[in-house]
């Protein structure tokens, strides 16, 4: 069986049958041969989703937000309310338009996001100032009809995600929320996951177009030095509200209204959303020449226990007792909220096990022996690093969770540390395209204009860099705004009406993260 075998390429050398291998042995995902884009969630992965809902999910419950559900299908005449946003994004909407063999009357669209579905009903439920704020997600799936190459997890036509949507009453708050959420975002990424991400705001360009500004949290993949969007909190400002008519009566007005009708004041909104997307990441900046690399808090085995010296010549009397060990081990670790589980499979060696559950990602595997047993001790061994160290029986209640604690320090900062070499300050433009070509992403003083981020698009693709035609490994795909992170460079400073943009000869405003991108 294909899952019982290793990854046969090498991460460096073929970046996407890499990929696609770890994901169908390690059994996270399964190809779905009927539908293209579509793929199968396997329990492994599907496990991971459900601690980022858990984690995601009770802390927006602390800050007021309650769970719903919409239908996933919208009507024309509602999906082409809000034009503006709906134009760009029109030619991925999929359309159920047959029921049985009769052509429907009114073919009906199947959600890409839900801004057009629930926006109605906000206007329905949302009356006075004291509706407000009103503060719902949804976790779902939602189908965007993409033409470009998919790839399991990071784009695909079918995927799952939480979408928040929230109403409130003056821009301040809208604005506090936004910010909360993209932390709570940062948190899924770098505390569960061990992935870093930069904070910023998009461009005018980049942000969501029916809102008033988009902030994002930008992870970046080594192996192909491209930059990914992980997650968005927009603030949609007050632009669907008069779309949908949200509106609330102004309570200073009411007061000294006599009779005539008070006036309307739109409500503010955000939206925000966080998508499976995010275990794709993780597998990519993790993952090794052997397979997965699973980051401990997500791991639905965090700790594998496996027996090992145990010879035709042990006694059976000496197997029982080792593998009675073993099962006393689990338990104490189980018992106080470690996910381990052992192998006591006998028709396997150690080696093929220890294969099986690297492959898989486990963090950290336990080797017990007659020999261990007579040293009251275990050989602990790191998936991350393969860093091995023996440790007394009577302290694994203390001595594991410390160690599960420093593989994720360990993950997250070593992604960190190749994460912030990728990051160029560049200051010439000269210097933009061979650092692209370095697998880097770049920050640059830049003036913010729209048609200089189209320009610098069209003057960083290869085609125009007289480069190799396009291909996987070589991307000739311009550069992006990923984002204006909110954390500067200190030096050079940028010195208003003195510092010129990296593309134009406007001046540039602020350093932006520009790059090749999923
Ligand atoms: C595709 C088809 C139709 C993205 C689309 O980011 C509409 C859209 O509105 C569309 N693809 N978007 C933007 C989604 C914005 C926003 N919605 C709530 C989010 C987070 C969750």
């Amino acid at each position: 069986m294909s899952s019982q075998l290793g990854i046969e390429v090498k991460k460096d050398a073929d970046f996407s049958t890499w990929y696609t291998q770890v994901l169908k042995r390690s059994e996270m995902l399964e190809y779905y041969e009927e539908v293209s884009g579509c793929y199968i969630i396997r329990p492994l992965a599907y496990y991971i989703w459900q601690e980022i809902q858990s984690f995601f999910d009770s802390a927006i419950k602390k800050m007021g937000v309650e769970d719903t559900y919409f239908p996933m299908f919208v009507s024309q005449r509602q999906l082409e309310r809000e034009k503006d946003h709906v134009e760009g994004f029109a030619p991925e909407v999929a359309w159920v338009t047959k029921a049985g063999s009769s052509e429907m009357e009114n073919p009906i669209a199947i959600r890409p996001t839900s801004e057009t579905v629930m926006y109605p009903y906000f206007s329905k439920w949302i009356r006075t100032h004291r509706d407000l704020p009103l503060k719902l997600n949804q976790w779902c799936n939602v189908v965007r009809w993409e033409f470009k190459k998919p790839q399991p997890f990071i784009r695909t036509r079918e995927f799952l995600w939480q979408e928040g949507h929230t109403a409130h009453f003056t821009k301040e708050e809208a604005d506090a929320e936004v910010h909360q959420i993209l932390e709570l975002y940062r948190q899924v990424y770098e505390d569960l996951l061990a992935v870093p991400v930069i904070k910023g705001v998009k461009s005018e360009k980049e942000k969501f177009a029916g809102g008033l500004y988009t902030t994002t949290i930008e992870g970046f993949i080594p192996t192909t030095g491209r930059g990914i969007q992980a997650a968005t909190s927009h603030c949609l400002g007050q632009n669907f509200a008069k779309m949908f008519d949200i509106v609330v009566e102004d309570p200073n007005a009411l007061a000294n209204s006599e009779g005539k009708e008070a006036k309307k004041l739109h409500v503010w909104q955000n939206s925000w959303g966080l998508t499976t997307r995010s275990i794709g990441v993780m597998v990519m900046i993790h993952g090794d020449d052997k397979g997965l690399v699973l980051p401990p808090r997500i791991a639905s085995v965090q700790v594998i226990v496996i027996p090992c010296g145990l010879t035709v010549r042990t006694s059976e009397e000496e197997k029982k007792r080792v593998e009675e060990k073993i099962n006393d081990v689990v338990k104490e670790l189980n018992s106080s909220g470690i996910k381990a589980k052992a192998d006591l499979r006998d028709n396997y060696t150690p080696g093929y096990k220890f294969n099986h559950w690297e492959l898989r990602g486990v963090p950290l595997r336990l080797e017990i022996g007659p020999r261990d047993l007579q040293k009251n001790q275990t050989l602990s061994v790191r998936r991350d690093n393969g860093v091995k160290k023996a440790i007394p029986l009577d302290e694994l209640i203390t001595c594991i969770p410390e160690i599960l604690n420093t593989i994720h320090k360990d993950m997250f900062e070593k992604a960190k540390k190749i994460y912030d070499e990728h990051v160029k300050v560049i200051l010439k433009w000269e210097d933009f395209v061979p650092a692209l070509d370095g697998k880097n992403v770049v920050l640059v003083p830049w003036c913010e204009q729209e048609h200089c981020e189209d320009k610098i698009k069209e003057k960083s693709s290869r085609s125009n860099t007289e480069q190799e035609p396009e291909d996987d490994k070589a991307p000739s795909m311009g550069a992006k705004s990923l984002c204006i992170p909110f954390e500067q460079p200190k030096e050079p400073a940028i010195v208003p009406g003195e510092t010129k943009c990296i593309s134009c000869d406007g001046f540039a405003k602020r350093y932006a993260l520009f790059g090749r991108s999923y």
